[in-house]
């Protein structure tokens, strides 16, 4: 038996890397204990136990997954089920654009709960900056990092701030996320030109992205390791417990413990100082929102019982 790291899967064949070697493999058994019920049970970086054929060496049977140390995952609503899609990784980078694709805070909000969720830090990062940044969106890329996160502004096109983010980078294994269209794939061919992603056009009528990558793939370069991933339509969360919602919401720290009643959602409850603070403009109040969206989206579905 020996041990390998999936690069990438699909339609149940996974291909991991074992001592330098790309092994293609299958899962004994068809399901993996325990993961009955994951949309997918392996995803790119879990480190899993393979049997080599001895027939052809090529090729091998997945015995076992070993624990995650973290992951970046979402709820996969068309099968109702959670989707890793990334494991063991030391941070996410949430690549949105300013224009083609919009820029969409909501979707930067989820991507930071969901990574700090499952124990990945989030980095935010805007490309395309050479097609110009409007002023709403300079001004919540401010906000984000006034509330502590690292955020970087580039252009694969221009080539701009290429050197900062791959500081980001170096010696680490990060997740590119996203929607449709921002350039992932094309961020990664231009810092790694020997990759060759494939990429695609953003579709004129509906200003968003073809979904060109279909399936993650972790890449281990020289320096550091990268995983490129298709792109996300619903950014929805899982494995999120409502009641702590709040903690990732740094804004809501100072407030701590000073609402009328103990465990206060500050959704409907009278005496919130959250709702205070909103009035008074010390929080922002579209955050706010998406917090409640989050909040009702996670009440009222099964996903909890996971
Ligand atoms: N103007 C401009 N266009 C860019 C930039 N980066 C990428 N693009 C374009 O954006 C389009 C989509 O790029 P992709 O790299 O395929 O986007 P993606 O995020 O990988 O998309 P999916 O794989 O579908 O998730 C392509 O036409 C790229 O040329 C940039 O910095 N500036
Ligand atoms: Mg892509
Ligand atoms: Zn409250």
């Amino acid at each position: 038996m020996v041990e390998g790291i999936i690069l990438w899967g699909m339609n149940n064949i996974f291909t991991a890397l074992v001592n330098g070697k790309n092994i293609e493999c299958r899962i004994k058994g068809k399901v993996l204990k325990g993961q009955e019920k994951a949309y997918n049970p392996l995803a790119s970086g879990d480190y899993v136990q393979i049997e080599i054929d001895p027939i052809s060496e090529s090729h091998g049977m997945i015995l076992g997954r070993s624990d995650r140390k973290n992951h970046f995952s979402r709820w996969n609503n068309k099968r109702n089920a959670p989707q890793v899609i990334a494991a063991n990784i030391d941070q996410v980078v949430c690549v949105c654009s300013p224009l083609s694709p919009p820029f969409r805070p909501r979707f930067v909000d989820r991507a930071i709960i969901s990574a700090e969720n499952g124990g990945v830090k989030p980095v935010i990062l805007l490309n395309k900056i050479d097609q110009g940044v409007p002023p709403e969106v300079e001004a919540r890329l401010l906000h984000y990092q006034e509330l502590g996160y690292e955020v970087i502004k580039v252009s694969a096109k221009d080539e701009k701030n290429l050197s900062q983010l791959k500081n980001i980078l170096k010696n680490k294994t990060t997740a590119f996320v996203g929607q449709s269209g921002v350039g992932k794939s094309t961020l990664l061919n231009t810092l790694n030109p020997e990759l060759m992603l494939r990429v695609g056009e953003i579709s004129e009528k509906f200003n968003r992205g073809k979904h060109t990558t279909c399936y993650a793939v972790l890449v281990p370069l020289n320096e550091y390791s990268i995983i490129d991933t298709p792109g996300i339509r619903e950014l929805n969360l899982y494995g999120v417990n409502p009641d702590v919602l709040s903690h990732f919401f740094p804004e809501f720290d100072k407030y701590w413990g000073e609402c009328r009643y103990k465990g206060c959602t500050h959704t409907h409850e009278p005496g919130c100082v959250i709702k205070e603070a909103i009035e008074r403009g010390e929080i922002d109040e579209d955050r706010f929102k998406g917090y409640n969206s989050i909040i009702e989206e996670l009440e009222d579905s099964s996903r909890k019982f996971y």
